[in-house]
């Protein structure tokens, strides 16, 4: 039975990927963060076969020691501070743990594997914000980087450090590129899950409109569950690589909240939106969409949701779970 450890367990996709992995027969350990961390709950009541462990990204010591419980084949790095708005905000936090903690995590599997480097495969986290002024479309594993955010930054920081280990050490270290990927499961503070969940808030009366910021930006979106299957493939490759995991199709915040109210039966939502300069960027990332072709020839790998089908999850997933608020 292989074993597996994610950090960032709590998160949508560290939810995906335990269920994938565990589908598979694997044994799964999650790095869980902090005293009395709120989302553990969560975990225990979705995955109870899921085996958590205290550490921190941060504290190198505390991951060698996760490393030694675990005893993992397969390293999962999904444990980052992600909401890019608040990276303004808590630069150097964000820098500590979405770029240094790479650092940390890669050093902790240095020190454990010792002389057996490669008996770990490890799986990095990266994402389409590293490319922020894109300066190609679409964007590949070889286009530029140029983060627009304190986020951006430590992504590229993490990307290049997992490279760096790969390319020193003989790591067997992979890092998925993703672009926007999103579920039921997405935190309410990112635009696709404030979109459905205020939908449906209003479709059900419970809300009168939804306070946005920059409407014009667009993303190449797709379907969190899809996007785990692209990183256990990449760890199941001869070597390690780095792959860029996206649907190819950009839409823009407009063209999310037509889908999302057309669930509902509204086709002029004008009336509902706002806009506030508190949700502005000081940086936009203006689009984003890229090519996965290198993910379809070597993994194998293809998005199976399409942009109407995730919208329309999202806001069925909505209403229901608003519903069972209500009563
Ligand atoms: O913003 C615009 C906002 O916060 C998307 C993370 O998973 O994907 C995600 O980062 C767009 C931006 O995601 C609101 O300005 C407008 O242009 O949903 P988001 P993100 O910043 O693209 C990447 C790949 C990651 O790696 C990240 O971890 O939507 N937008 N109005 C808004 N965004 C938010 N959050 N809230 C608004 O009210």
């Amino acid at each position: 039975m292989p074993t597996a450890l994610i950090t960032g367990i709590t998160g949508q996709d560290g939810l995906y990927l335990a269920e994938l992995l565990l589908s598979k027969k694997y044994e799964v350990y999650g790095l869980i963060r902090g005293q009395n961390n709120p989302k553990l709950d969560l975990v225990r009541n979705t995955l109870p076969e899921v085996k958590l462990i205290t550490g921190d990204l941060t504290d190198v010591a505390s991951l060698v020691r996760v490393l030694e419980i675990s005893n993992p084949d397969e390293i999962y790095n999904l444990g980052a501070i992600s909401f890019v708005a608040y990276s303004w905000e808590n630069a150097s936090l964000t820098s500590d743990v979405t770029g240094k903690g790479v650092l940390n995590i890669l050093e902790a599997t240095r020190l454990f594997a010792g002389d057996d480097i490669e008996k770990v495969r490890f799986y990095q986290a990266s994402s389409s914000e590293m490319f922020g002024k894109v300066q190609a479309v679409p964007q590949t594993e070889s286009t530029l980087l140029w983060p627009r955010s304190p986020y951006g930054v430590a992504k590229t920081f993490g990307h290049y450090m997992t490279i760096n280990y790969r390319e020193s050490y003989g790591m067997h270290a992979s890092s998925g590129i993703l672009f926007n990927h999103e579920s039921p499961r997405r935190g309410p503070e990112f635009v696709t899950r404030k979109i459905s969940q205020s939908v449906a808030r209003i479709h059900l009366g419970l809300q009168s409109e939804i306070i946005l910021g920059n409407l014009d930006a667009k993303r190449d979106w797709g379907f969190a569950g899809d996007y785990v299957d692209a990183m256990w493939r990449m760890l199941q490759q001869p070597q390690g690589d780095d792959y860029v995991v996206s649907t190819g199709e950009a839409h823009s915040i407009k063209e999310f909240l037509n889908e999302a109210f057309a669930v509902v039966g509204i086709s002029d939502w004008s009336k509902y939106v706002k806009q506030d300069s508190k949700f502005m960027r000081p940086a936009e990332v203006d689009l984003l969409i890229g090519n996965a072709t290198k993910a379809k020839e070597v993994l194998g790998w293809e998005p199976k949701v399409s942009f109407s089908e995730l919208v329309q999850m999202m806001v069925e997933s909505d209403v229901a779970q608003q519903q069972d608020l209500k009563t």
